[in-house]
């Protein structure tokens, strides 16, 4: 038999590559939020894979990027570079067809000593299949990879071949979590992800960047998780947009968050959400700390 394997793959790549899409395709759940827009993840989420013979642990972080430069965004690019160079694999997620400047600050913040594992996304939006085999090879000279993989995350093509070529640079070693366990974050941390993803999905261009969710409390009721929420704005004007006229836009936001929480929560839920102005903190180092940024 083939020996048992168990690592950390940290997952790297520009904003809106479809990292959080290959995780939670890859879990079968959920875990971390997916938007159209760049810069959705802002935390590092961890999904679990258990087989037979390997536990992958995914380490899902958020885009490396340049254009905001905040003490919260540079918090971030910190993290979108520590998850790749702490873990046993590092996986460069690009877009197939795809490898511009971005794309390369992101591959050169993953040391060149570090295994890395290269996974060509969205394939599923390729017109012409032909194109990807030169794509593939001068993706395979910038770096000797471990293996150039192409996939999609929309439909699963490939996925498994993927997970073949992780678990050949992963080390041996037993399981690090209970066979059941697909992640190390708590219910309060989804619930205010989940929320965090409908402002994405609701608001236009740069709202979703100076927003932030808090959970408030979290209690369980029984069955009923009952959740109460503040989003945080930086300006009076903000505020009245996120809440929309006679509070639509925040009904909206909240119902589609309460049904995602119920899905992946197995159970009812109550949530009621605020949205409060907290000046400029993106700069705030209090108001981040709180957030758990510092
Ligand atoms: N067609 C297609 N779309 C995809 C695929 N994977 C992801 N997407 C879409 O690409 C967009 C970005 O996906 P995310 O998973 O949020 O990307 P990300 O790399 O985690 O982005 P950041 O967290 O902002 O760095 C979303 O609109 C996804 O639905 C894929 O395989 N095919
Ligand atoms: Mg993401």
């Amino acid at each position: 038999m083939s020996p048992h394997r168990c690592g950390t793959i940290g997952i790297a790549g520009r904003p809106n590559t479809g990292k959080s899409s290959l995780l939670n395709r890859i879990v079968g759940e959920k875990l971390s939020i997916v938007s159209a827009r760049p810069q959705t993840t802002r935390h590092l989420v961890t999904g679990i894979l258990t087989r037979d013979d390997c536990q992958y642990v995914f380490v899902d972080a958020p885009g490396q990027q340049s254009r905001l430069r905040s003490s919260f965004h540079r918090t971030l690019n910190r993290r979108a570079t520590e998850a790749a160079r702490d873990s046993d694999v590092a996986l460069l997620v690009v877009e197939a067809g795809r490898f511009g400047p971005e794309d390369r600050a992101a591959l050169d913040s993953i040391p060149e000593s570090q295994k890395t594992v290269a996974a060509v996304n969205k394939i599923d939006l390729l017109k012409r299949e032909a194109d990807l085999i030169p794509f593939l090879d001068r993706l395979s000279k910038t770096r000797p990879f471990e293996a150039v993989v192409p996939v999609s995350a929309k439909t699963g093509r490939n996925l498994p071949a993927l997970l073949r070529a992780l678990r050949e640079a992963l080390p041996e070693a037993p399981a690090a979590y209970p066979v059941d366990q697909l992640t190390d974050r708590d219910e309060r941390f989804f619930a205010a992800e989940l929320l965090r993803e409908k402002i994405f999905d609701e608001l236009g261009e740069e709202l979703p960047y100076v927003c932030e969710v808090l959970i408030d409390s979290f209690k369980e009721e029984g069955r009923l998780r009952r959740i109460e929420a503040s989003i945080l704005v930086e300006r009076e004007s903000q505020k009245a947009i996120v809440i929309g006229a006679g509070g639509e836009r925040l009904k909206r936001m909240a119902t589609a968050a309460r049904k995602d929480m119920e899905k992946l929560f197995g159970g009812k839920v109550y949530l009621g959400t605020w949205v409060k102005v907290r000046k400029s903190w993106t700069d705030d180092a209090r108001v981040l700390r709180q957030l758990g940024y510092e």
